[in-house]
């Protein structure tokens, strides 16, 4: 087990030395954060990422993210050209010692919460998804979300939701296929694991497919190829915010195919879909984190963990979800869980 932290470059407010004073985090996942979606990335880029890592005295063998371009889950006319785009991206970053990527097929949106300072009893702060205010929600109507980047102008959402219109779930599915048939091999040649991570919250959101949500559709990516480049991200909040999914189960029979692992708790409602990100111990919400790594270990997982989410503690102030002090918590925690467990 490789112990990281989540570092958004050179304008992340937490320097990389403070990452390094981390007991047991030994390396950093982190992305080139300045090319559109669907260009090359550039290796000048890439090489100046892993130097300022490295000097720190960290690894970066994990990428997350390299985005897919709308158009490839479209299966728009674009989508070949982008998807040659990718496995050259790939090509690059095996090349410099990145060994996984982190992506998702989700559409439009990525992860979606409602509130993103949601006060705890203890005076912390984390993230929470209300379904009924999703639920009342319309995109079609304009938005409002926190968390939301803007990165697409009114209409030009509009007319991207337009055109998920023709897409249903067996079209995302196929569109999705044609994708990681096309970029495996580039991965394999460049002694890279792909390891998709789950839908969040794991359920269709806006009327918009949504495929990555739990055992059925982890069996199906899988089996769309058995290539050992063909992985999972086991992130356990995205797929524990559906109490159906048993994350102690999946983590046993999937980790052979997990070369990456998010490990959060979430605190899941008893009556609805809300849910309220926790510390990461067990005791703090809904999940059983330390049966979550027995059952990595016991099932021969040897990947790469980050600590989740954390809360905002200590009056620290910063990207929600991203602060540093909660995490280090979560990383100190989950190291010792995986001490007791190998
Ligand atoms: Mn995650």
């Amino acid at each position: 087990m490789n112990m990281t932290f989540r570092w958004f470059g050179a304008g992340d407010p937490i320097p990389l030395r403070y990452i390094r004073q981390i007991p047991g985090v030994t390396g950093v996942v982190s992305a080139v954060y300045d090319v559109p979606v669907g260009d090359v990335w550039p290796r000048d880029k890439i090489d100046r990422l892993r130097a300022q890592i490295h000097a720190a005295g960290l690894a970066f063998e994990v990428v997350e993210s390299v985005p897919v371009h709308e158009e490839i889950k479209l299966g728009g006319a674009a989508a070949p050209r982008l998807i040659r785009n990718y496995a050259e991206t790939l090509r690059r970053l095996g090349a410099a010692g990145v060994r996984v990527v982190c992506y998702n097929f989700m559409p439009v949106f990525d992860w979606l919460r409602t509130d993103l300072a949601h006060s705890l009893p203890d005076g912390s702060t984390a993230l929470a998804y209300d379904d009924a205010a999703v639920q009342a929600m319309n995109p079609r109507a304009g938005l409002s979300l926190p968390g939301w980047d803007e990165s697409y102008a009114p209409a030009e959402l509009q007319a991207l939701l337009a055109r998920y219109q023709e897409i249903d779930e067996a079209a995302l599915w196929a569109n999705f296929a044609t994708f990681l048939r096309g970029i495996l091999p580039a991965a394999e040649e460049a002694g890279i694991t792909m390891a998709i991570h789950p839908d969040d919250p794991p359920w269709g959101i806006f009327g918009l497919p949504r495929i990555i949500t739990g055992e059925e559709s982890i069996a199906r990516l899988l089996s769309i190829s058995n290539s050992p480049a063909n992985g999972l991200t086991l992130c356990t909040g995205s797929l524990g915010a559906n109490p159906e999914n048993d994350l102690v189960v999946l983590a046993r029979k999937y980790a052979p195919r997990i070369p990456f692992a998010h490990l959060r708790n979430i605190l899941q409602s008893s009556t609805n879909r809300d849910f309220c990100e926790a510390p990461h111990p067990t005791a703090c919400g809904s999940l059983d984190m330390g049966g979550i790594v027995e059952a990595l270990v016991a099932g021969g997982f040897d990947g790469y963990v980050r600590p989740d989410h954390g809360r905002m503690i200590w009056d620290e102030q910063g990207k929600p979800g991203y602060g540093l002090y909660d995490r280090a918590l979560g990383a100190a925690y989950l190291t010792g869980l995986f001490e007791r467990s190998n």
